[in-house]
């Protein structure tokens, strides 16, 4: 019988282990421009695969309802006071699983079932949890939504203001999940005191431009700041919730036990270990390489003829209209067509779109991922003709082995992940 605690993966479950080896691949010969994804470092990966997984502890350090924390309160503790110091906030609740769930525990913090809410419209750039009916904000709360403006793509503060006063919201919920531009939460933070609303702003994609001081942080301004840890910020998949200290026992009530049990210690201390990077000094000029290497790619597309909606981009993402009224090709078409060549994006739809959001009309990119791998303009250039070249002639074969040999050669230019990247015959779906 194989000895439980040393036989590894590959002798345990080849199955599993297998669909890990592609994934390595995967990711490592492809392009990959989900603005929300990113490559973790090999500190947090350990982490992550440690043996604070088997661990309960509910409550907080100090104060858990099982023996044996010590451990526990000394990685979730770091992890706290590494995320008030990056942020500047009095208090951080490091324990959400999730974004999802640090905004509904936000949401249950600020609200009484039923009570008036004001967020961004999804397809304008929201988020589901901002009050999409099908998600528990636009079923436990009355909701009202706003946008952006039809000519300049970009958040109309003057009807953010007109919107507030005419619904009186008790909250207001900002933060966006495909907008390229930077969002004015000093405004937003005033436009909500004028008619007495708290404000939360969701700030999981510019997490790290708001680390590294590269977009302006709404911490000043709003009661409540939430993110994921896993997108610009660079860390292992979870949520955070940073708040003032009047909130902070009500906070950590409605994470625990009010929407969740037993923290995840494991992702707890990757959380901790992907603070600390976020601490160094070279985290800026990463999260500065994201926005160079953003304006570079949109730059690239604009000049191949693409419509960029807003007209460019401020932060780590751009939406590109690949419709264009029905001159080009739908973002589903454009996502399949870029996946056939290892280009991974994901179709979204625009501001008033006329397509549905399975089809929708445009595709997002974000250049998160890419930096981490060490490439700069010169490739999103490059990257940025591949795609053209393939929205341009989402049909062609000989197109497609052009751009395929393209990325083929890129990739192979950034290594990743090289103690994880097994060779296997057979089986790997993009081993180029
Ligand atoms: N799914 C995330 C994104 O791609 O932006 C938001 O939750």
């Amino acid at each position: 019988m194989k000895n439980f605690f040393t036989t590894n993966i590959s002798g345990a479950d080849p199955v599993i282990s297998n669909a890990i080896d592609d994934e390595v691949r995967r990711q490592t010969n492809g392009l990959e421009l989900i603005a929300s994804e990113n490559f973790v470092s090999e500190a947090v990966l350990q982490t992550m695969g440690t043996v604070f997984t088997n661990k309960y502890a509910e409550g907080y350090p100090g104060k858990r309802y099982y023996g044996g924390c010590e451990f526990a309160d000394v990685v979730e503790q770091a992890a706290i006071d590494r995320a008030k110091e990056i942020f500047g906030a009095e208090h951080a609740n490091v324990q959400p699983h999730s974004g999802a769930q640090a905004n509904m525990a936000v949401l249950m913090t600020a609200l009484e079932h039923g009570d008036q809410i004001l967020g961004m419209n999804l397809s304008h750039g929201g988020h589901l949890t901002h009050g999409h009916p099908l998600n528990f904000s636009g079923i436990n709360y009355k909701v009202a939504d706003y946008g952006v403006n039809k000519d300049t793509e970009q958040i109309d503060y003057d009807e953010l203001q007109r919107l507030a006063e005419e619904h009186k919201p008790k909250l207001l919920i900002c933060g966006a999940s495909a907008y390229p531009r930077t969002i004015d939460f000093e405004r937003i933070g005033q436009i909500a005191q004028s008619v007495g609303a708290k404000v939360m702003a969701d700030i999981a994609h510019i997490a790290g431009l708001v680390a590294t001081g590269l977009h302006p942080s709404p911490v000043p301004h709003c009661e409540f700041v939430t993110t994921t840890t896993h997108k610009t910020l660079r860390g292992p998949r979870g949520g955070l919730i940073l708040c003032r200290e009047e909130f902070a026992k009500d906070v950590d009530r409605s994470v625990f036990p009010g929407v969740q049990g037993g923290p995840l210690v494991h992702i707890i201390a990757a959380k901790a270990v992907s603070f600390g990077e976020a601490l160094q000094a070279d985290f800026k000029s990463y999260q500065q390489q994201i926005v160079n290497n953003a304006k570079a790619l949109a730059q690239t597309l604009s000049d191949a003829g693409l419509r960029l909606v807003s007209g460019g981009t401020d932060n780590h993402l751009l939406l590109v209209d690949v419709y264009m009224d029905g001159k080009g090709i739908t973002g589903k078409v454009a996502e399949k067509a870029l996946d056939e060549v290892h280009i991974t994006v994901n179709k979204n739809t625009i501001p008033f779109d006329t397509q549905k959001p399975f089809v929708a009309s445009g595709i997002r990119l974000g250049t998160p991922a890419l930096t981490t791998r060490g490439m700069k303009e010169e490739d999103m250039h490059s990257i940025g003709e591949m795609i053209a070249a393939i929205i341009r002639e989402p049909e062609s074969e000989q197109v497609k082995d052009l751009v395929k040999r393209s990325v083929a050669e890129l990739t192979a230019k950034f290594p990743m992940y090289p103690e994880r990247l097994k060779e296997r015959s057979g089986g790997a779906s993009r081993a180029n």
